[in-house]
Order: structure tokens, then sequence, then C-alpha cells
């Protein structure tokens, strides 16, 4: 297969192969074996590899960010901002290796001892999304690997380049032969052949609600632990009291970063009257600014998207906005620009007048598409807010700390930001999402662990005898 710049895409990344069944076999046995060695050896000795690993992709930050660029678009800084998330979790991992802490409480029982201990889950499949092709992989591959599972790591077959670059540092950092293996290929094929394979334990996804769905399924008929990233309608609250230049800064980067093609996208601008007018002609002025282009150019702020599949979604989604009343303020077609032409360049786009009945206000774009809706008070605004089937990521501009204390109560998400754009997570922070978002795990933070490993519960009774819990002290 072959992997292509969507920016121009007369130039070929890499080629790479279509993995089958006898493929996916060979992956899981390797983790299989390699797992009865990995999770023996002690957390702080997988963490010393995990730490060389932070240090490769440190002195490779440069020559990774490019690669990124070229297999899926973003503009460079974003780029290197995609590797230094990987390097953040893999310190923050490695630190994990010498803490992973359990409990010890006492028993109710004289001379018996009450403790819980992290064991590992087994092999886990890693399915992980193209746009974020080095962050995504690292939340998952790192602290799964210190928490002692061995890893099937299957990519989006959009950035199968990045994926092999990561394998192959993981590979100088010494992790031991089986403990990470690659699948290259299509999702429905060895993405779901993996996910239903009985040597696997463990699933952790990222990607659409549809597959999410489908992967979920599996999981449930197989008894497998699964853990589901999936789609967002994040929002941002502009109320009539906000610094306005700082809200316009905001959903600029929330809307247009990563041409929109983050789970944490702005998607929709819930803006109070008094302010819409100001605020709109602002964001429209900001928005014609934009410089559309190659990642790889450094004046460029919104690059490509990221194949012709996407190009077309977007494409059907203006015709959808158009025929439900939406108004286009600016953008709405693909790129016209002549030296754009061999790219999959969208311009970024504003709608007015969405209703928020409508699928342009209600479904997922993953595009360069943000939705303005109108509000009169604080409390239609968090409605209009909550109004949708997911719940990833959400934003309120506001100077007045009751009302900012009561959208951090009272919106329904799994990240919430005050005075600030959708997206921007942190790595040692909980990332997920409520609703149809997720089905209830968190990734990064120290909550991760809870996703990569198994409580087990402990008692050593040293007493001699026989003690029966709940009859013997009552
Ligand atoms: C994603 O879009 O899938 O908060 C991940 C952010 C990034 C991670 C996004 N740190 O936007």
């Amino acid at each position: 297969m072959e992997s292509r710049n969507p920016a121009d895409t007369r130039e070929l990344i890499a080629t790479f192969p279509r993995s089958g069944s006898a493929d996916v076999e060979q992956a899981v046995n390797a983790a299989r074996q390699a797992f009865q060695l990995w999770r023996l050896v002690p957390a702080p000795i997988r963490a010393e590899q995990i730490y060389r690993f932070s240090e490769l992709l440190g002195q490779h930050k440069e020559e990774l960010a490019y690669l990124i660029t070229q297999e899926m678009g973003k503009p460079l800084n974003e780029a290197r901002g995609d590797v230094q998330e990987g390097i953040d979790c893999a310190l923050y991992s490695a630190g994990e290796g010498r803490r992973m802490f359990g409990q010890t409480t006492p028993s109710e029982m004289p001379n018996k001892f009450a403790m819980t201990v992290r064991s590992p889950i087994g092999v886990c499949a890693l399915i992980t999304p193209w746009n974020f092709p080095v962050a995504i992989p690292c939340w998952k591959a790192l602290p799964a690997l210190v928490c002692g599972n061995t890893v099937v790591f299957k990519p989006a077959e959009d950035t199968p380049a990045c994926a092999t670059f990561l394998i192959q540092l993981f590979q100088k950092a010494g992790l031991p032969e089986g403990v990470i293996n690659l699948i290259h290929g299509l999702g429905e094929e060895v993405g779901r052949e993996l996910v239903a394979h009985p040597g696997v334990d463990l699933v952790s996804f990222t990607g659409s609600s549809q597959t999410g769905a489908e992967v979920g399924a599996t999981c449930g008929r197989t008894h497998k632990q699964v853990c589901l990233e999936m789609g967002g309608k994040n929002a941002q609250i502009v109320m009539e009291d906000a610094d306005l230049e700082l809200a316009v800064e905001g959903a600029l980067w929330g809307a247009f970063g990563t041409a929109g093609q983050r789970c944490t996208a702005t998607s929709r601008l819930i803006l109070h009257s008094q302010i819409k007018e100001q605020f709109t002609t602002r964001l429209v002025e900001r928005t014609h600014k934009l410089q559309l282009g190659p990642g790889i150019d450094g004046r460029t702020e919104v690059g490509p998207l990221v194949n012709a599949a996407q190009l077309q979604r977007v494409s059907r989604y203006l015709e959808v906005a158009r025929s439900e009343g939406a108004k286009v303020l600016i953008g709405g077609e693909i790129a016209s620009q002549e030296e754009l032409q061999h790219g999959y360049f969208f311009q970024p786009t504003i709608l007015d007048q969405v209703h928020p009945d409508t699928r342009i206000a209600r479904e997922e774009i993953f595009g360069p598409v943000v939705a303005l809706m109108e509000v009169n008070t604080f409390e239609e605004a968090i409605q209009v807010m909550n109004d949708t089937p997911y719940g990833l990521s959400a934003s309120i501009y506001t100077r007045d700390v009751n009302q900012a204390f009561q959208a951090m109560r009272d919106i329904e998400a799994g990240i919430t930001y005050i005075n600030g754009p959708t997206i921007g997570a942190e790595v040692h922070l909980p990332f997920g999402g409520v609703k149809q978002t997720g089905n209830g795990h968190r990734e990064a933070g120290s909550a991760v662990l809870d996703v990569f490993s198994a409580w087990k519960t402990i008692y050593v009774d040293f007493s001699g005898r026989l003690q029966r819990a709940q009859i013997d002290n009552h």
C-alpha cells in the first residue's frame, strides 16, 4: 500500500504491506510469548527502557515532525507538538514505573495483612488514528508497557511511516523482541481480526464512533477489556463579559488548528447575543487572514485534510449545511488556488444561523468547519452545549467567576476549559469523554493505569489458623 503526501499527492512517502491473517497470528503469538518474560521484568526496569525511548524521541524530534507533516499534513509546529506530547507521555509513564502505588489496609482479622497490587492484563491491541500519529500511540503504548503488558499496534493506514519510525525507536531503546509488534493494513481486514483474536486480552481504540461501536461489540462478545475514545462535537461558549480578543484567538485555534481534525476540535461556537455580531466580525476577519497551505511551509496555519475521503466528507457536510439553511460566512469550498490543486485543501469555514437540531450542529465533521449558534442567557448556553450525544471537550469564555464554576459543574464533558480553547490537553491529566464519546475509561494521567492493569487484592494470613471473615469476629 502507498502513503502519499496529502498536501501534494504526487509525492510518495512510503510503501507498506497490506498485512493479513498470518501477520495478525504471528504478531499476537509473539506478544503472547514475550508477555511471559516482560511481566516479570520489574516495573522500574521496564521504565528505564521507556526513558531511553523518550530520549530517542527527543533526538529525532525534528525528523519525526517532518515525517508527520509529510504524511498527514499538519503544520510543522503542530507536528513538533505531536512529538513533544509523545515525549511528555514517555517521561510521565516512565516515572510511573517507580510508583504504581497500591494500597495497604488493615484486615478485620488479627495477624492478617491486606494489600492491593497492579498486575498486567496481557496482550493489548492498540488501534490508533492518523491525526496524532505519534502522541496517541504513545498515550496507549507507554502506559501499557510500563504496566507489564505486551502490545500489538495497528496504526491508521494513513500514517504507516510514522508508526514504523516509532517502532524503530522502540527497538533502539532496547525493548525485547515481541514486546511491541506492528501490523499495517486495513482496519476492516487486520484491525477487525486483531480485535476478535482470542490471544488478545485488551483493546484500546481511538477513532470514529461507528467503528468504536463495532470494536466494543466484539470485545463484549469475546470478554475483552476495552477502552474506547470516539467522537466529539465540542463547543466553546462566549459570554457577554468575555475578553473577546482572547475568545476569538481561542476559537480560531480550536476550530482550525490541525484543520479541525482533532477529536477535541471546536465545532460549535455558542455566542451570547450581546457580543455575537462583534465576535463574528472579528472571527471572520481573522479567518480571512489564515494561511492555508502545505504544512512544510513555515507560514502555513491550516494544512490539508488527510485524504480524499475526508475531503469528500467535509464537502458533503457543506451541502447538508446549505440544505439545512445555514449561512456560509466564509469558506465553504475546496481551496481553489492553483498551487493547492494536488492536495486535499478545504477552506476554513464558518457557518452562521445553525439550529441546534440540525445535522451540522450534531454530527462530527472532522474538518475546518465551525457552526455559530446564538443564545440569550447562560442557562441557554449550557443547555445548547449539552444538547449533543457526545461529551469530550468544552470551553467557556467569561470573567464571571460564579458562571465559570457553574459551567465546570454543569457542562457534560470529560474535559472543560475556562478561558481557553477546547484543544490543549496535557498528558499528566486524564483524557476522555462522557456520553457517546467513550466507554467510561480515561487515557493519560494516572487514570490510564486503570485501563492497562488489573487490581489484584492480596490477603496474607500469618495467624496459622483458619480465620473466617464476617463470622469469627462478630
Ligand atoms: C485527539 O484529537 O484525538 O488536546 C487528541 C488536544 C491534544 C490531543 C488531541 N493534546 O487537542
